[in-house]
């Protein structure tokens, strides 16, 4: 069978998992944040890679059942640990633009906000900087709409595709996320710091918040502390964990 086949079979099996990274105040070192990643559990194949599988999800309209499923998901997780007094401020979820094809994906994040009981606050949603690439005025409204729920809207990968100055400053964004690939050797590299000191202006003009993605290493954490950048995630803080993990990661935390 093809992957499009086992991934349909995958949804009504309850093959998936979401898995959750913290999002961290560098200074203090406290979670503000669960970035929800999606995995795949396979009978046969054990964990695939959402890089192998949304793609395909992507192709064949069974993206919009699957980020249902994740958004869903998430939510219910973040509304357990608050409940269980954990200090977590917020889940980010990824979204891909496909799910904004049909105009009612804010309709949708309003129905699970009010099914899981959780603050539109407290949920962020990740679109990749290829939102840029789209100029579909449909897309810029939902986000528009969502912005307006006080649903949390966060670039992600920034740096890495499309961006362009001028439509940023169109687009309802809180939060900017400096693509690993520019943190991974900010030591080494002279280019990548004045870059993200120049992201960390732009964000500053716009008000919107950064945070440095792809952190694994204590001096690059203090060398973005150094360069005034408050939030950051990555494998030094934690790799993604299973939810029961990430609780027991905020447990020991709070
Ligand atoms: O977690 P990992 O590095 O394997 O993720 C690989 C890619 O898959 C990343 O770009 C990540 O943003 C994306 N991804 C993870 N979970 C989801 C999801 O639920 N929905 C979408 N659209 N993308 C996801
Ligand atoms: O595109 P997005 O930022 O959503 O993708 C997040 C992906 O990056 C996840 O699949 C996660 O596993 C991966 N990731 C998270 N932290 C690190 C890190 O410190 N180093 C590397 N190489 N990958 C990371
Ligand atoms: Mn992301
Ligand atoms: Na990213």
């Amino acid at each position: 069978v093809g992957l499009t086949q086992a991934l349909r079979r995958a949804l009504e099996n309850d093959e998936f998992e979401v898995h959750f990274q913290p999002k961290v105040d560098m200074a203090t070192g406290r979670v503000i944040a669960a970035e929800a990643l999606l995995r795949w559990n396979h009978p046969t194949r054990g964990l695939v890679s959402p890089g192998v599988f949304i793609p395909i999800a992507e192709q064949s309209q069974l993206i919009g059942p699957i980020g249902e499923w994740t958004l869903r998901r998430a939510c219910q997780h973040l509304k357990a640990w608050s409940d269980a007094g954990l200090d977590l401020v917020r889940v980010a979820v990824n979204v891909s633009l496909i799910q904004f094809r049909s105009g009612h994906f804010p309709d949708q994040v309003r129905r699970i906000l009010d099914e899981s009981g959780i603050e539109p606050q407290q949920l962020s949603l990740e679109i990749t900087e290829s939102v840029f690439a789209s100029e579909s005025t449909l897309l810029l409204e939902q986000l528009r709409a969502l912005r307006a729920m006080n649903v949390r809207l966060s670039l992600d990968d920034f740096g890495t595709g499309y961006s362009s100055l001028l439509y940023l400053q169109h687009y309802p964004f809180d939060e900017i996320k400096i693509d690993q690939g520019f943190v991974a050797d900010l030591m080494q590299r002279n280019f990548n710091r004045n870059l993200i000191d120049a992201v960390r202006r732009l964000a500053q003009a716009l008000d919107a918040e950064i945070i440095a993605e792809g952190i694994e290493a204590a001096d690059v954490r203090d060398e973005l502390l150094a360069m005034g950048i408050q939030f950051g995630q990555g494998f030094y803080y934690s790799m993604p964990l299973e939810a029961e993990d990430f609780r027991w990661l905020l447990e020991r935390r709070s």
